[in-house]
């Protein structure tokens, strides 16, 4: 397993639209498991290819505390949503960034899971906002894509500073 490398905003290979998977083998399967161990590192609840440089619809998430309900899914389709949801969002490619997001509050996805086998999964809450925040990274769409010009203004300077603090000091910068 390798940890892999998560692009920041405003990165324009966050941009890109993801190709579908044209079959579940190895290559995949191991980018699963590295997009999996990349994303518990980073103490995130969801990961897209798109953040880890990968083009291919491939996502990962985990609302457990213990690392204990990986969810694995391929070639993501939404079959079918309903309701409204405001839930505060980040995302690892926007680091410390929180802000609130309107979504569908329950839907029904169609993938493929790690074995190359197609299942249906119902999700609403915390997990419906997280597919549809990954399914907008295949996509090449970021959560602060729906928020105000002023907001979007603000968060491309805060990712701005944080990046050349980085440059600078790269230590102290992680620790904020
Ligand atoms: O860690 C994450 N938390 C989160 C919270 C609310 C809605 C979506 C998410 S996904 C995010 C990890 C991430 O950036 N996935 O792309
Ligand atoms: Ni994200």
């Amino acid at each position: 397993m390798a940890l892999l490398e998560i692009l920041h905003h405003p990165d324009s290979r966050l941009r890109k639209k993801a190709s579908p998977v044209n079959q579940v083998d190895e290559r995949i399967q191991t980018l699963l498991d590295d997009m999996l161990e990349t994303m518990y590192a980073a103490r995130g609840i969801g990961l897209a290819a798109t953040q880890v440089n990968v083009h291919e619809r491939v996502i990962v998430i985990d609302l457990s505390e213990d690392k204990s309900a990986p969810l694995f899914l391929v070639n993501p389709e939404l079959l079918a949503q309903s309701g409204v949801i405001e839930h505060e969002e980040g995302c690892l490619s926007v680091p410390d960034y929180y802000e609130k997001v309107t979504r569908a509050s329950d839907i029904r996805v169609r993938a493929l899971g790690q074995d190359g086998q197609p299942f249906e999964v119902e999700a609403s809450g915390l997990l419906a906002a997280c597919i549809q925040h990954e399914m907008d990274h295949l996509e090449g769409k970021l959560f602060v894509d729906y928020l105000s010009v002023l907001k979007q203004q603000r968060v491309r300077r805060k990712m701005e500073k944080l990046e050349r603090l980085k440059r600078k000091a790269p230590e102290q910068a992680n620790a904020e």
